[in-house]
């Protein structure tokens, strides 16, 4: 599974700048006009367990996790209401969004809104999401009454009551100013609606640009901000600064290192917004590690073993014998899988086994004859 993230946030926020850290892009960024087209790019998830595995195994490749990142162009206030986000079609598609908020003073760029308050923009974009989500519940509620009228007692008219009755729900929290995230909807009404893509469905991850000079209200901006959030579980929040942070990702590892170590950075935006989104989202990783290939694959926590078997294959997932697994930690203090199995760290675990952050897997399956 190859993560999904939308980029967002008001025009001159930093969005592209923070797209080209996250993405080693050189994509334009601007003082002047709105960038129209949208970027859309690939990240390898950093991950330090890779190189040691590699180091053991000596793969003919190795692979890490991505994540894919798509910048659009700044939305203008009021056009969720209109129902015409930019890259409304993108961000739809998108696992999860980030809104990049503007936190970074710059007398020469002015803010659209006339200053630079980035709790009114977190807040305003809340309201342009649910407008959008709102949108597109009145388009389609008349028309669901109206199949319900046309369409004959049966299934098909059960769903579509069901749907309605879905719809219903979700209109009456948006107008409450309750995003769908916060809803708790089941299996079943999740499924009823997953046509539609609403956006305050999709977990949020909200970053603070603080540009060069609020680094030390770092804290302070983030209290601030999830306060204002009100304890939304499903908004995870970080903050960087985002012009420093695309200069550093556009250096070589060991100059940006010092760099770092320069300017008091423990982590890189890059990691940092990664961790972030894996942690927002309850995902995982779980590795393989061979002569062939050591690999990185994501997955959420709570995955049983054989699911997580799908991910690599679904040959695999069918025809799932047993999975033989060692922990990361295990195989690195036993020096290698023979060692590990003369330990006893090498276990076979079955199909409904959850996988473990750094399980290093090895999947028995058997196809033939099965259909
Ligand atoms: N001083 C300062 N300027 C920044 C920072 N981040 C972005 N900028 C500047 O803000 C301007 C807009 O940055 P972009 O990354 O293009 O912003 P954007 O949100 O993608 O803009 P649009 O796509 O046009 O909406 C550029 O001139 C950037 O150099 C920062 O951390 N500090
Ligand atoms: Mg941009």
């Amino acid at each position: 599974m190859a993560l999904t993230l939308g980029i967002i946030g008001f025009p001159k926020s930093g969005k592209t700048t923070v797209f080209n850290t996250l993405t080693h892009s050189n994509a334009e960024t601007s003082a002047y006009g709105t960038s129209s087209s949208p970027n859309i790019g690939t990240v390898k998830v950093p991950d330090a367990r890779l190189a040691k595995l590699t180091e053991m195994f000596n793969p003919k490749k190795t692979t890490p996790a991505t994540v894919e990142y798509t910048d659009v162009a700044g939305m203008a206030k009021g056009a969720g209401q209109t129902g015409a986000l930019p890259g409304l079609n993108l961000i739809q598609k998108v696992e999860a969004l980030v809104h990049v908020v503007r936190a970074f003073e710059d007398p020469n760029l002015p803010h659209p809104e006339g200053s630079v308050d980035p709790i009114r923009d977190i807040q305003t974009m809340d309201l342009e999401l649910a407008f959008s989500d709102l949108a597109v519940i009145e388009k389609r509620l008349p028309r669901l009454d109206d199949s319900i009228k046309k369409t004959k007692p049966g299934p098909e008219r059960e769903a579509q009551a069901f749907e309605k009755e879905v719809m219903d729900k979700l209109n009456e929290a948006l107008t409450k100013d309750i995003p769908l995230r916060d809803l708790d909807l089941s299996e079943d009404e999740l499924k009823a609606i997953r046509g539609y893509q609403f956006l305050t469905l999709k977990p949020l991850l909200t970053i603070l640009n603080l540009g060069e000079e609020r680094a030390d209200d770092a804290g302070k901006l983030l209290a601030e901000a999830k306060a204002a959030a009100g304890g939304h579980q499903k908004i995870g929040f970080a903050a960087l600064r985002g012009k420093i942070e695309m200069e550093l990702s556009q250096l070589e590892d060991d100059e940006a290192a010092e760099f770092m170590q320069e300017l008091g950075i423990t982590e890189s935006g890059l990691s940092k917004i990664i961790h972030a989104s894996y942690d927002l989202l309850g995902l995982m990783s779980f590795l393989t590690a061979g002569e062939d290939e050591v690999r990185a694959w994501t997955i959420k926590k709570g995955t049983p073993a054989l699911k997580a078997a799908g991910e690599i294959h679904s040959d695999i997932e069918r025809g799932f014998i047993r999975a033989e697994i060692v922990s990361f930690d295990d195989l690195m203090k036993a020096g290698g899988i023979p060692e590990a199995k003369k330990l006893g760290l090498y276990r076979s675990e079955g199909k409904t086994y959850i996988m473990q952050d750094g399980d290093i897997v090895n999947f028995l399956f058997n196809v033939s004859g099965k259909k």
